[in-house]
């Protein structure tokens, strides 16, 4: 009925640097949404499926070298090609739970400051995308990052990089952000997490207008 319809699910975000527990309180969540009832889905991003995700994945994994401003380009195309899909689960009434998004994007392509790739450059082809309904960052020093295991291989897991990282989101960051200590133990961390979701999932069931980026 009318009712059924206006019921939205919600766009939670995680974002943090490198390590910071993002794939285990993002994967926590879904599951316990969905213990409780909720209609919850796990997305992340890259989307590595794709045919545009298989050229991200060929990138960071060291397998394919390419110019920087069009690896961005590819990174933010990796979202456009899900928008419509995500708007059309948020519509049905399905929670997204996603593991990075295009804060993400900038963080990373405006880390490596380069000339010309400047905070507005790197915010642009992001913009108009759907907006999350609240965004969760996992705080967590470099130093921690790196305590729980080596970096792997992968392009962006140098210290310096991870470094500058944590200041571009912080840059980004307002008074909406939910920045929660990720240095705590997985299970107190998942307790914040919950209360926060659970908040959001509550206030979209009205079926507050899905935002966009960057508003
Ligand atoms: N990137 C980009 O450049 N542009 C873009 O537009 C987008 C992304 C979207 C994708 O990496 C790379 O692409 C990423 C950004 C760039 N580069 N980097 N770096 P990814 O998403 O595939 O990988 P990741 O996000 O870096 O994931 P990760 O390394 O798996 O980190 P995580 O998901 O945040 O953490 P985790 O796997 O949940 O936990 C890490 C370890 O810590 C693990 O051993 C856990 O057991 C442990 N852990 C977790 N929580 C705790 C607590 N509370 N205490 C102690 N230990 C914990």
């Amino acid at each position: 009925g009318a009712s059924q319809a206006s019921q939205r699910g919600a766009f939670i975000l995680f974002e943090g640097v490198d390590r910071c527990g993002k794939t285990t309180q993002s994967r926590r969540l879904v599951e316990h949404l969905q213990a409780v009832g909720v209609d919850a889905e796990l997305w992340r991003f890259p989307d590595r499926t794709t045919a545009i995700g298989r050229m991200i994945d060929a990138y960071l994994s060291c397998k394919a070298e390419a110019d920087d401003a069009a690896m961005h380009l590819l990174f933010s195309a990796n979202r456009w090609e899900k928008r419509a899909a995500l708007l059309a689960a948020l519509a049905a009434g399905r929670t997204l739970v996603v593991d990075r998004y295009a804060y993400s994007g900038v963080a990373f392509t405006a880390a490596k400051r380069l000339p010309g790739l400047d905070l507005a450059w790197c915010q642009a082809p992001d913009r108009g995308l759907p907006a999350p309904d609240a965004i969760i960052y996992l705080e967590l020093s470099i130093e921690d990052a790196m305590a729980r295991g080596g970096f792997g291989g992968e392009r962006y897991e140098r210290e310096e990089l991870q470094r500058e990282v944590a200041r571009q989101f912080m840059a980004m960051r307002d008074g909406a952000w939910h920045v929660l200590d990720a240095s705590q133990s997985e299970g107190a961390l998942h307790t914040q997490v919950r209360n926060i979701a659970e908040d959001v999932v509550d206030r979209c069931r009205a079926g507050p207008r899905v935002g966009t980026l960057w508003a």
